[in-house]
């Protein structure tokens, strides 16, 4: 059985949820019977959320690693890219505001997600969940772990297909807001479950 990673972030900038954190513990409970799933919810602070995140894959050693945070976008958006950067709009839950700052010194510009990106909008929009691949994933605590996963994976030689895919807020975050988009909750857990499928299913075509 294929060993997957599925994580999420804790809530950020005042928020009392976070739907990437609400994802990770609905599909928790038994969801996708068709691989081994680990799930982790990561602080929102520069310095600890890719350590928690890197020694999770060191211990599990996975074969898939889906990342999620929540952005206000109107649909699921499977990130393509990653880049070296830190420049942060709001401080983290620590306090850390990193202004155009590198995430590692030296490190390429970029990284492509290895997750089948437009599979995933494919199959979602199969069944009616909206699903748009996006080409940024900002330059605050998503993409940076992101990037350092995808960075872990390949200065360490692996073949973990990897990748993050944003969420929207749910309706119930945004009933005093006119202006931010939002899906139903139970429409972005089908949704994540559906991209969860496409991705083992190229994983283990990938094995053979
Ligand atoms: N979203 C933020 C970080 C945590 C989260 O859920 C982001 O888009 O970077």
């Amino acid at each position: 059985m294929p060993k997957v990673l599925l994580t999420g972030f804790e809530p950020f900038d005042g928020a009392s949820s976070n739907p990437s954190q609400v994802v990770v513990e609905t599909l928790g409970k038994g969801h996708q019977p068709s691989c081994d799933l680990k799930t982790l919810v990561l602080p929102v602070d520069r310095k600890q959320a890719a350590p928690k995140l890197l020694s999770a894959m060191r211990s599990h050693e996975p074969d898939l690693v889906l990342m999620m945070g929540v952005a206000p976008r109107p649909q699921i958006a499977p990130e393509r890219v990653a880049i070296n950067v830190d420049d942060y709009r709001i401080p983290d839950n620590a306090g850390n505001q990193p202004a155009g700052v590198p995430i590692i010194e030296g490190g390429p510009v970029a990284y492509f997600s290895s997750l089948p990106v437009k599979a995933i909008e494919t199959s979602l929009r199969a069944h009616k969940v909206p699903c748009t691949v996006s080409n940024s994933a900002g330059t605050y605590l998503c993409n940076h772990v992101f990037y350092q996963a995808m960075h872990f994976i390949a200065t360490n030689g692996l073949q973990t297909k990897a990748g993050f895919i944003h969420l929207p807020f749910f309706h119930e975050h945004v009933i005093d807001q006119q202006k931010t988009p939002s899906l139903a909750e139970g429409t972005v857990v089908e949704g994540i479950d559906l991209a969860l499928e496409t991705c083992l299913a190229a994983v283990q075509v990938s094995a053979v």
